[in-house]
């Protein structure tokens, strides 16, 4: 029965640590909650208590906001929601910098799918020029039938499952990526004009690739996590030549965990990990998963 908090203990994280990841777990557990009683109507409506609702992603945004600003080692946050970074803090000991998707895949809660939160940990004084493999760490949480965390501190990657007393207890000790054919490909749009993807993805169907494609970037990595294979793919194309996913909010921190299961990720050129965060809401082209997987879209969509 290993808690967060002695899997990270004895990865050697200290107390400020300790701390930072407490409020991120705190924050899951609401948004859990939040997700499970809120009425999937319209920001304006109101949910089963009779509480005034927001857009969920917009509520699980400020969950975090409020859970961060009691911490006083977090000195900088920054959401997918938010138009700016937000500094919460000056002290002499605010180093920690999360930044954050609140709420991945918010069109899928309306149909009851699974969805997730991303947050990555950096020790920064702003996000702009940082690169993904400056995180010390990632946690994403996963809501689905059960609410679930995976982590990472580098030093391998851990899922926890949220138990009937709202306490993470982990579940899998072991996450490792190796090969295998599962494929999940996002943005089939861009195969409609690029010769070059619609050929890569018959090439997955003509060897029987298994589809597994849910619509929500956080569930279909974390199966390719946890079946321990595959392929998650999101390119570019003319009306959006950079794709629609965010380095800084959901590839750079998923590309860590990937990475430090032993897959991999790439924008088809570079490592999405040696990828410089030059603005906040900057898209990058990716391709994560199975090392073997990734170099196949690298050489066949660069
Ligand atoms: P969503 O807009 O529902 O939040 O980044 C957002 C994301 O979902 C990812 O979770 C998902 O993989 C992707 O968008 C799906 O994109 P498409 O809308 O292009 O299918």
């Amino acid at each position: 029965m290993m808690t967060i908090k002695d899997y990270l203990k004895s990865c050697g994280v200290d107390e400020r640590g300790l701390t930072v990841a407490e409020t991120l777990v705190t924050a899951v557990k609401r948004i859990s909650n939040v997700i499970k009683t809120a009425s999937t109507g319209k920001a304006g409506s109101y949910n089963i208590y009779g509480e005034e609702q927001l857009a969920l992603d917009i509520l699980a945004d400020k969950v975090i906001q409020e859970e961060c600003k009691k911490n006083e080692y977090i000195g900088l946050i920054a959401s997918e929601e938010l138009p700016d970074e937000m500094k919460l803090s000056e002290g002499e000991y605010a180093d920690y910098a999360i930044c954050y998707d609140p709420l991945d895949g918010s069109s899928l809660v309306d149909v009851n799918l699974a969805v997730g939160t991303i947050f990555g940990v950096y020790e920064a004084k702003t996000f702009v020029g940082v690169k993904g493999n400056q995180q010390t760490g990632v946690l994403i949480a996963v809501y689905g039938p059960k609410t679930t965390i995976i982590l990472t501190v580098k030093q391998g990657v851990k899922e926890f499952v949220m138990n009937i007393d709202g306490e993470f207890v982990m579940s899998n000790d072991d996450i490792k990526i190796e090969e295998g054919k599962m494929f999940a490909p996002g943005n089939l749009r861009a195969a409609s004009e690029r010769k070059d993807y619609m050929e890569l993805v018959n090439y997955w169907c003509k060897e029987k690739y298994t589809l597994r494609y849910s619509g929500g970037m956080v569930p279909d990595i974390n199966q390719i996590l946890l079946k321990g294979k595959g392929i998650f793919s999101y390119p570019g194309y003319s009306e959006a030549p950079n794709g629609k996913l965010r380095l800084l909010f959901e590839c750079a921190p998923m590309a860590l965990l990937v990475t430090q299961a032993g897959g991999a990720a790439s924008d088809g050129k570079i490592d999405i990990l040696e990828k410089v965060v030059e603005k906040l809401d900057q898209r990058t082209p990716i391709y994560i998963g199975s090392k073997v997987e990734v170099e196949r879209c690298c050489k066949a969509l660069a």
